[in-house]
């Protein structure tokens, strides 16, 4: 019985670096202040965060990289002010950001 890999030779290389669209940022959601209760990944942005059961739940975040916009509907529509880089925010209301109403977010 022959035994054939899926990958081989150099292939493997290849279908390895062409895996995977490019990583603009990441950021973490939380359900409660100081970073409590649920939260979820976010990679580049979300058009509706109803689809992950996180719709109008937020209530602190953590950029981890990339410059982030946030948004009071799903499509981003509606934006909040401001552009969030790196850090900690422990609670969304000292940044201008209403609680339980973050619907989309995205990197520009
Ligand atoms: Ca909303």
């Amino acid at each position: 019985m022959n035994y054939v890999p899926f990958y081989s030779g150099n292939n493997q290389f290849d279908a390895f670096r062409a895996s995977g669209i490019p990583l603009i940022g990441h950021a973490i959601l939380f359900e409660h202040d100081n970073f409590k209760g649920a939260h979820l990944h976010v990679f580049n942005g979300v058009d509706s965060l109803s689809q992950y059961g996180f719709n109008d739940i937020v209530s602190s975040f953590v950029v981890l990289s990339g410059r982030w916009q946030f948004f009071r509907d799903d499509q981003f529509q509606f934006p909040y002010e401001g552009v969030f880089g790196p850090g900690v925010y422990s609670w969304v209301e000292n940044y201008g950001i209403k609680n339980d109403d973050l619907s989309s977010l995205r990197c520009v």
